[in-house]
């Protein structure tokens, strides 16, 4: 059965379809005009250009139809050119597509706020900024965290991933390809080790003492604003931290008046299951971060947090003239409606039954899998040199550049380059996520 809906002049079928070489001549003449024009320092992961998209498919310019396992990077949570975001921009935009908020309002920001609160952990009355993108909304968190306690200090974790701009890229563990060369570097951030299991081996407990010991001894607890955590590490390769790491940070942040702020601009959203992966690790974040996912494809972000906190700035220090705007802001209450509508957060959990099951039986006959991770529709395998611990970034460029030879969307991750991570759309199917994982097998065995 395939899902099939007209968006141009073409219906889009929910299957891969690989008609030319990939890429086809269409994206190659395309790549040759984007090389003579746009800055080399915009990176190509792979040289397909795309028309079309639907559902958990994306159509290129040669007319090759892919399954989408990376969702523009856990953007389409609930699918491609999803016909209720569609229809919400498409009516907002003959209604009102630009007043900046700051100089005028309109509802679509102030619903967006109130979708945040009921959604975002915690049972207190919390509050939003509403911004453009991800890092954008980690700057802001800082600010805010920065005023409310009147302290400089920001602590990070090893391995995270907070943004491109000054402060987020200081912010961000990995140099190349994210900081090289770009600095020098906001100051009073501080990058402390982290929980990751498969490489550390040890306990929640003992990884968030190492954790606080750090902070305490390098920076110390009184002079730190806030510490922003990734419940579950993005970029850094689908990291999930020991049972118990998340808490035990939390509590030494309350303990010392440090905001807790957890970034889940890649892992919120219904991504695993949850509206936030916070929920899984009992954590309730003074501030949460939202971006990726909320709308759709369009472009907003989200700093919500404990009202106290959020109302630390005074009037007229936060804003910015597309934040929040009208019809990204019609998009995410379009999506908070389909999460809700279609239950998506149970989509995650069958992801999650199809995937982890298929990558452990994967795991026992390819051993250079050294670990096989993840919540939902946020998972990942770890390439390894088999029963070490010593990265195999070779084996993830072969992979991904087989999948996407036969019609798969494969994204790395990880500072060593070596995770190969799953965050398809929550709309995809059953069939499609096995015809994938069996594109992943043989791609395995070409190796
Ligand atoms: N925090 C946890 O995952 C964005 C970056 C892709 P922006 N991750 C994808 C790239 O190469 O630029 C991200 C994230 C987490 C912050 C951000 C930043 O979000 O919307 O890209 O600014």
């Amino acid at each position: 059965m395939t899902d099939t809906i007209v968006v141009t002049t073409h219906p889009i079928s929910q299957e891969r379809r690989v008609v030319t070489a990939i890429p086809g001549p269409q994206s190659l003449a395309l790549h040759a005009r984007r090389t003579a024009v746009v800055a080399s320092g915009v990176s190509s992961a792979l040289p397909v250009y795309v028309e079309r998209a639907h559902g958990a498919i994306v159509v290129d310019v040669d007319g090759n139809q892919f399954i989408d396992l990376g969702a523009g990077i856990g953007v389409m949570t609930i699918g491609h050119t999803d016909e209720a975001v569609i229809a919400a921009a498409a009516a907002q935009l003959e209604l009102v597509t630009h007043a900046m908020f700051t100089i005028t309002g309109y509802e679509s920001y102030v619903r967006v706020a109130e979708l945040l609160a009921q959604h975002t952990p915690g049972d207190f009355a919390k509050k939003s900024v509403l911004l453009n993108s991800g890092a954008e909304a980690v700057e802001n968190a800082v600010k805010i965290a920065r005023k409310y306690t009147g302290r400089p200090g920001v602590a990070v974790l090893d391995h995270a991933y907070h943004g491109r701009t000054n402060l987020t890229m200081a912010m961000t563990f990995k140099a190349m390809p994210y900081k090289s060369g770009f600095g020098p570097f906001a100051s009073d951030v501080h990058h402390a080790p982290n929980s990751y299991p498969f490489r550390d081996g040890l306990s929640g407990a003992d990884a968030a003492k190492r954790t606080i010991t750090y902070l305490e001894k390098s920076v110390g607890a009184s002079d730190l604003a806030c510490l922003v955590a990734e419940p579950i590490q993005g970029e850094g390769g689908f990291v999930v931290p020991a049972d118990g790491y998340l808490a035990a940070l939390q509590d030494w942040c309350t303990a010392n008046g440090v905001v807790f702020i957890a970034d889940e601009i890649q892992s919120g959203m219904a991504r695993t299951g949850r509206w936030y992966a916070s929920e899984h690790f009992g954590v309730v974040p003074d501030i949460v971060l939202t971006a990726k996912g909320i709308a759709g494809g369009l472009p907003i972000a989200a700093v919500t947090g404990r009202a106290e906190i959020m109302d630390a700035s005074h009037a007229g220090g936060l804003g910015g003239t597309f934040a929040g705007n009208p019809v990204a802001a019609a998009a995410a209450i379009a999506v908070f409606g389909e999460i809700e509508r279609r239950n998506l957060l149970a989509e995650a959990g069958r992801i999650e039954g199809v995937l982890k099951p298929a990558l452990h039986a994967l795991q026992l006959k390819y051993p250079i899998i050294g670990d096989v991770r993840g919540i939902g529709a946020m998972i990942a395998i770890e390439l390894v040199q088999p029963a070490t611990l010593e990265p195999n970034a070779a084996a993830v460029s072969a992979i991904t550049a087989f999948a996407a030879q036969h019609g798969v969307l494969l994204l790395s991750a990880g500072t060593f380059g070596n995770v190969i991570r799953f965050l398809p759309s929550l709309a995809i199917s059953d069939s499609l996520l096995s015809e994938a994982l069996g594109v992943l097998d043989e791609a395995f065995a070409s190796l």
